[in-house]
């Protein structure tokens, strides 16, 4: 009974997760509802919204950024295990021993030791020690928050780093320096992460000169900017906010106009130079951001609730395509009454093939000629072409959905029933 109840009422001794095995203590607060997200990858699921903004992304970085040979300059991971340290998550950059954003109650911890990262910022300090100077990480992140439009406890981020030497960031006035003649060269011991000090300080940390400041600060707002005008058009509203993170010195995020209201989508800044030291880098100066994915693909497509990243309704996945990413429709809402999905097969006439007589056009639109609206998508899922015979069969999977009510499955049936009819009326196809 004992063991029961330990089961029932708190975590088992030891969590296993992608292979790997935690054993849990005081710290562990992660569920199996939250468990399930990992490895969903909906940032590399094709023709998904965010897969798309994902892309977006790093095109834009392909092209902002390239090298003398024309190659671009960013190495992207988007594969990155969601399990991290403590170290990585908050240490290693930084973050006070007292932050808020530590506490229980706001990251899913595995155990004392791990969690689910509430960054992609995690991974910056392995990827800069295993020498990368421009990078990407993309993927999703884990916080204690309530579901709602615009929260949801896993969400997706984009993180970026730039490094640059003087070398490069002075071409044009070589003469100038990174670092102010009267710094020695030693900053505070990394390892020791001290209490927050809870003020905002937007002057340049002390190490770097202003001359070096202000132009990584230009050269990044200006990049995310361009990616904001890429995304959203010439005409976007935005905004610069002054702000506080403890691994950017000065930091800022970008505020975009969005249905009469200003939405946070980024946050970024000068790369702490202790940071930069810790992993093994002490020429050069950096800039990082990191940005919401759902909240750009809200924007960019008009998805109005968070939640349908979630979806697996084809309804909603659907509507958005990989084809072209820079002819990217709006988003249609879908009616949220239960769909109802029924295959139809049949065989073509002998000599007729898909695309040689007969084209899945012509069957969606006698479908909706015969349905109307409630049919809510068609997928051809199934075509095979017999040994003997040599005729061709296809099967086609239509979802039907009604936008005010809910269908019965006898309705759907007589729905079926006629484009069926139809079919054979129209195409001479012998119904399986
Ligand atoms: C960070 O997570 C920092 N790591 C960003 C950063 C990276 C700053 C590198 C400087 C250098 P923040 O918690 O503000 O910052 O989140 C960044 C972005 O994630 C936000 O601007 C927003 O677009 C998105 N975001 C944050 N919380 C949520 C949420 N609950 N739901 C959806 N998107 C969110
Ligand atoms: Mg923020």
């Amino acid at each position: 009974p004992e063991e029961a109840k330990r089961q029932t009422t708190q975590h088992p001794l030891q969590l296993e997760i992608n292979g790997n095995t935690y054993p849990t203590d005081s710290w562990t607060n992660v569920t199996p509802r939250i468990l399930s997200h990992l490895g969903l990858n909906k940032h590399l699921q094709r023709d998904h919204p965010l897969s798309i903004i994902r892309q977006r992304i790093i095109n834009y970085f392909y092209g902002a950024y390239r090298n003398q040979r024309g190659n671009p300059l960013f190495s992207v991971y988007d594969k990155l295990s969601p399990i991290v340290t403590v170290q990585q998550n908050f240490d290693n950059l930084l973050i006070p021993i007292d932050h808020v954003s530590r506490q229980k109650s706001d990251c899913y911890y595995v155990n004392r030791e791990h969690l689910l990262r509430a960054h992609t910022t995690a991974h910056q300090v392995e990827l800069i020690s295993g020498g990368l100077d421009n990078f990407l990480v993309v993927g999703e992140v884990y916080r204690r928050d309530e579901i709602d439009s615009t929260h949801y406890p896993v969400f997706h981020q984009a993180d970026a780093v730039r490094l640059v030497t003087k070398d490069k960031l002075f071409e044009r006035n070589p003469g100038l320096e990174l670092f102010e003649e009267t710094w020695s060269g030693s900053l505070a011991d990394p390892k020791r992460i001290l209490p927050s000090s809870k003020c905002m300080d937007q002057t340049k940390q002390p190490c770097h000169t202003l001359e070096a400041v202000k132009l990584m600060e230009h050269e990044m707002k200006h990049v995310l900017v361009g990616l904001t005008k890429d995304l959203f058009g010439p005409r976007i509203k935005y905004r610069w906010v002054d702000t506080y993170f403890p691994f950017t010195q000065p930091s800022w995020e970008l505020e975009i106009y969005f249905k009469d209201n200003w939405l946070e989508v980024l946050g970024c800044g000068i790369m702490r130079h202790e940071i930069l030291q810790k992993a093994g880098v002490h020429q050069s100066i950096g800039y990082a951001f990191g940005v919401g994915l759902e909240r750009l693909a809200m924007i960019l497509f008009d998805i109005p609730d968070i939640r349908l990243f979630w979806s697996n309704d084809s309804g909603f996945l659907s509507q958005f395509s990989e084809q072209d990413l820079q002819n990217l429709p709006k988003y249609k809402p879908i009616s949220h009454y239960p769909q109802c999905s029924n295959d139809l097969s049949f065989w073509l006439p002998a000599n007729v093939e898909i695309d040689a007589g007969f084209s899945a056009n012509d069957f969606y639109d006698l479908a909706r000629t015969i349905a109307g609206d409630v049919v809510e998508q068609i997928s051809l899922v199934d075509k095979f072409k017999h040994p003997k015979t040599g005729k061709t069969s296809l099967c086609f999977r239509i979802v039907y959905r009604h936008m005010e009510r809910t269908l019965t499955q006898a309705e759907v049936n007589e729905i079926h029933k006629h484009i069926a009819d139809a079919s054979v009326e129209a195409f001479n196809v012998q119904i399986r």
